[in-house]
């Protein structure tokens, strides 16, 4: 008997995943195998369901044979030990970023003389109605907000990328590479940058733009993503305010606010010690922290305390000994600020973090430093890395020139062979 195998990186079965297992029959005995969640979360959306629940769910399905654990989106593993005669998957992986991995499946198959059957990809008014219904319920606030601790969990380092509206929120949500060791890349959650919010609103990054205007910003990028989201929350304000603001945050299903440790009229941390920025004392900031903590309702949310020694240029040590008091106080994450072009002091800061703390997560921006990779850091013990402000600083130059260029000409015609043409910027939007 031929072996035919399947691989399902899904938590729903719908038609077009019968279809393959029907498909799959007529070649021998099925065996599918589950993704892992480790290599789902890289490939394609977040799950709602867990690994265990996946398999049993694959079991249940009448004609298959056998489920086993894939670990490798690239199949390495599961071919290497089931050797199977056909691989069966949806024509859809013949084109787009899928590609590279059927790619990767014929090479590791045709040696021994396995084939790839390419079923056409079952795609109807059903089965969309099944996806709206899973990105709704991975959209919801309960499920949205815990998904950024599982992801620290489950992902060497969590990739977050700013997003300040709708749009940037439907590039982070959708955008999708494939890497250079061939695998499917995408970014993990948003960061709602205090600097790109107040920048989109033309005004300073000085707390002006207020926590109504900022949630609703949030709200708009909620409303067409999935994603997880991580608010800037700048100094938290008053603590008096900050306790509400936590409440709020996490009913709309934010999963983190971070908080800095500066006082007074706070400036961007960019601009270092080249204006007057005050540092709060250790005792004020872990009040802080810790009366948040108390108006928390759910175990999901997570405070975040910023460290701004290094931009203030406080010393090694300061930055330590708040982190050691801040995570004393209860903060669930420790992020290390520093506007250094090389990243020596963010790597010994983490070292010596990890020598005393080997679990709270530790958060970087690295935009002065943006020579470091995320691998790099997460050697050094970083679990999350959030690209503070790039959508923002690719979009602004463009939009000027574009202004000026057409200015110049008296019409648009000059400009419009480097714009998106419209039909493109439409197909991003869903319909309902
Ligand atoms: C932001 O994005 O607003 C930040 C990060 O706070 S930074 O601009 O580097 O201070
Ligand atoms: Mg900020």
């Amino acid at each position: 008997m031929k072996t035919v195998y399947a691989c399902f990186c899904t938590d729903v079965i719908h038609e077009g995943h019968l279809n393959i297992v029907n498909h799959a029959k007529e070649y021998g005995r099925v065996v599918i195998g589950g993704l892992s969640d480790r290599e789902m979360i890289r490939c394609t959306k977040f799950l709602s369901a867990s690994e265990e629940e996946r398999m049993a769910l694959y079991r249940s399905i009448e004609g298959v044979d056998e489920v086993v654990m894939q670990n490798d989106m690239l199949y390495d593993d599961v071919i290497d030990s089931i050797r199977p005669d056909y691989v069966v998957h949806g024509d859809n992986w013949i084109e787009g970023a899928e590609r590279s991995v059927r790619d990767h499946v014929e090479k590791l198959i045709t040696p021994y003389g396995g084939q790839i059957v390419d079923v056409p990809y079952t795609y109807n008014d059903s089965i969309k109605k099944t996806d709206q219904r899973l990105k709704e319920k991975l959209s919801m606030p309960e499920y949205r907000r815990k998904r950024l601790r599982q992801l620290i969990e489950m992902t060497p380092v969590v990739k977050i990328m700013e997003a300040h509206s709708g749009l940037t929120g439907l590039i982070v949500e959708k955008t999708v590479v494939e890497g250079s060791d061939g695998k499917l890349d995408q970014y993990d959650g948003m960061w709602v940058s205090s600097l790109c919010d107040s920048t989109d609103k033309g005004k300073p990054d000085i707390e002006l733009v207020d926590m109504t205007s900022r949630l609703r910003t949030i709200d708009d990028i909620m409303e067409v993503t999935t994603k997880p989201i991580i608010l800037d929350g700048d100094t938290g304000g008053l603590t008096e305010h900050f306790v509400y603001n936590v409440r709020t945050l996490e009913r709309m299903g934010v999963s983190a606010v971070i908080i800095e440790d500066k006082t007074g009229l706070k400036k961007n941390s960019l601009f270092g010690t080249e204006v007057v920025q005050t540092q709060d004392s250790i005792e004020n900031f872990c009040s802080k922290i810790s009366e948040g903590k108390k108006a928390q309702l759910s175990d999901d949310f997570m405070i975040i305390a910023r460290i701004e020694s290094l931009i203030l240029e406080q010393g090694m040590d300061d930055a330590l000994n708040r982190a050691f008091a801040y995570t004393g106080a209860g903060a669930d994450g420790i992020m290390i600020h520093s506007r250094k072009k090389d990243p020596d002091e963010i790597f010994k800061f983490c070292d010596k973090f990890r020598e005393k703390d080997k679990k709270t997560p530790i958060v970087v921006v690295p935009t002065s430093f943006n020579q470091v990779t995320e691998e790099e850091l997460a050697d050094h013990g970083v679990n999350i890395v959030i690209y503070a402000n790039q959508l923002m600083r690719a979009a602004f130059p463009v939009m000027q020139a574009t202004a000026e260029e057409i200015l110049r000409a008296h019409r648009a015609k000059e400009v419009d062979s480097k714009l998106m043409p419209f039909k493109d910027i439409i197909r991003l939007i869903d319909e309902l």
